[in-house]
């Protein structure tokens, strides 16, 4: 058997070579390939080429691309692509957000169905792995716009889709109204109430309580299980938060309730930083109720907010870190001001915001540092459960969801931490995330044939 370093090569060079022009895809295999080493060693049936059990993960089961045409308020037609990626159904029907920005290519949505594939397994609760969208600008487009993009999205997607095959839900540009035109659409199309075919549905109409919230509550649990192993607690620390979209919103809520300070949020123009700590109620009218700029934030704040055009919240000394925008938002530069800043832990609320340079350095330094994989699943954790309410036919309390979503994050914390130690990697959360993830996936495969 070949030495487990030379396989996982071998693996990278080859989806590098058959998927080209991918960077963030091949970012994202690279950097689980790379924690890999140690299961390969202990468990040979994982590394045999003869199995291709780790080339079968490397494939997603069905790729969907779709033409999406629309008509804008002025009557002209717009063409859009749309993907659905359906990775991995091993452990349950896919599962993974749709996200409508100008930047996804089929790629971008493979490294995020790769990405949750793996998060979906730390859930424990049978979701395998997919992830869709669209390179539709939602950005100044009105209502009606959105919604006849939206129906023209479902109107290929819903043939794809399903309660027990594939169930879609929000990512960036994909929030609550989307997901009510997608519903309609599917309702409409299929004359069937099937309300587990999408989560993130308002609470009135098959939604689950604390889904908006699940999120950004979720990777500040994770915040605060990372600092409790070290004997300390959020309460009275300064925080630095990325992004005002539904992530940052809900993480700058819990870290206020947990008696934290965050002091920063941004959106793609630049950040506002708040000598008082952000003024929530504000911030959220402005994002959620008027859909404009964190510019606008500081102008009506009064004298504590100001905004930095361009700039990047890790310029902002703070205890603890939230990248919650976007991929590699966090690079090696900005790791170094952070830690000369003084951090301590970085949660991860985005996918793949901090580059693997910026990984390592945090590693190196010895802050804690808690991967997207596992401190942002506790949206796709509440979807689960708002999947299990949908086929109960019954709606749970918000406390119950709240105290399951802080037993899911505890638990995500516990199996990263002790298959960390268990591969010779204490307080590795990428490494103990990675593997752990990747066991649950791989036996499962391995027991289901050749499939
Ligand atoms: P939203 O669309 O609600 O908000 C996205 C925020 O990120 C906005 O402030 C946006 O600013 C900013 N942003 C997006 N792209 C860029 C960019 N290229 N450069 C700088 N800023 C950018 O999305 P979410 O809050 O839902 O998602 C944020 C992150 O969290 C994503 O990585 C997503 O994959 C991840 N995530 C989301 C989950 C969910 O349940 N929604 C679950 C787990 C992870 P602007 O308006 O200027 O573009
Ligand atoms: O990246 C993610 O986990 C999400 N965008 C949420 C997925 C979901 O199905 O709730």
């Amino acid at each position: 058997m070949k030495d487990p370093k030379d396989r996982l090569d071998d693996l990278r060079v080859d989806v590098e070579r058959r998927n080209p022009a991918q960077p963030e895809f091949h970012q994202a295999v690279r950097e689980v390939l790379d924690t890999l080493a140690p299961v390969f060693a202990a468990r040979p049936e994982y590394a045999d080429p003869a199995v291709a059990l780790v080339e079968r993960l490397l494939e997603p089961e069905r790729q969907i691309v779709f033409r999406v045409p629309w008509t804008d308020d002025r009557g002209r037609v717009h063409v859009n692509r749309g993907y659905r990626v359906e990775f991995n159904s091993a452990l349950g029907p896919f599962k993974g957000g749709l996200r409508f920005h100008p930047s996804v290519d089929i790629g971008v949505v493979k490294f995020l169905g790769f990405e949750q594939v793996f998060k979906n397994a730390l859930t424990g609760l049978g979701i395998g792995g997919g992830k869709g969208g669209s390179d539709f600008d939602p950005h100044g487009r009105s209502d009606a716009e959105v919604m006849r993009f939206c129906q023209s999205f479902m109107t290929e997607l819903y043939r794809h889709i399903g309660e027990h095959t594939d169930v879609p839900a929000g990512d960036i540009g994909v929030g609550g109204r989307e997901i009510g035109y997608l519903f309609g659409q599917y309702r409409r199309i299929t004359n069937r109430w099937e309300a587990g075919v999408l989560t993130g549905k308002g609470v009135g109409w098959g939604g689950s309580a604390i889904r908006p919230e699940a999120t950004g509550y979720g990777s500040v649990l994770f915040a605060a299980e990372m600092l409790a192993v070290r004997g300390t607690v959020l309460d009275g620390l300064t925080a630095v938060v990325s992004g005002s979209g539904n992530v940052a919103l809900y993480t700058i809520e819990k870290l206020q309730q947990l008696g934290a300070n965050p002091l920063t949020a941004s959106d793609s123009q630049g950040y506002v930083i708040d000598d008082k700590g952000i003024d929530l109620a504000l911030l959220r009218q402005i994002k959620e109720v008027e859909r404009g700029r964190v510019s606008e934030y500081a102008q009506r704040r009064g004298g504590s907010a100001r905004f930095i055009p361009g700039g990047r919240v890790w310029e902002v000394p703070a205890d603890v870190a939230f990248p919650s925008a976007t991929q590699n938002e966090l690079t090696e530069a900005d790791a170094l001001a952070l830690v000369r800043g003084g951090v301590q832990a970085v949660s991860e609320g985005a996918n793949m915001p901090t580059t693997p340079a910026a990984v390592r350095f945090f590693q190196q330094s010895g802050i804690a540092f808690g991967p997207g994989k596992a401190a942002n699943a506790g949206g796709v954790a509440v979807s689960a459960l708002e999947m299990a309410q949908n086929a109960g036919r019954v709606s749970w309390t918000a406390q119950r969801v709240e105290d399951e979503l802080a037993s899911i994050m505890r638990s995500i914390h516990a199996v990263a931490h002790e298959t960390a130690a268990r591969y010779d990697a204490p307080g590795d959360y990428v490494t103990g995330a990675n593997i752990a993830g990747f066991e649950r996936v791989a036996d499962a495969l391995l027991a289901q044939g050749v499939i």
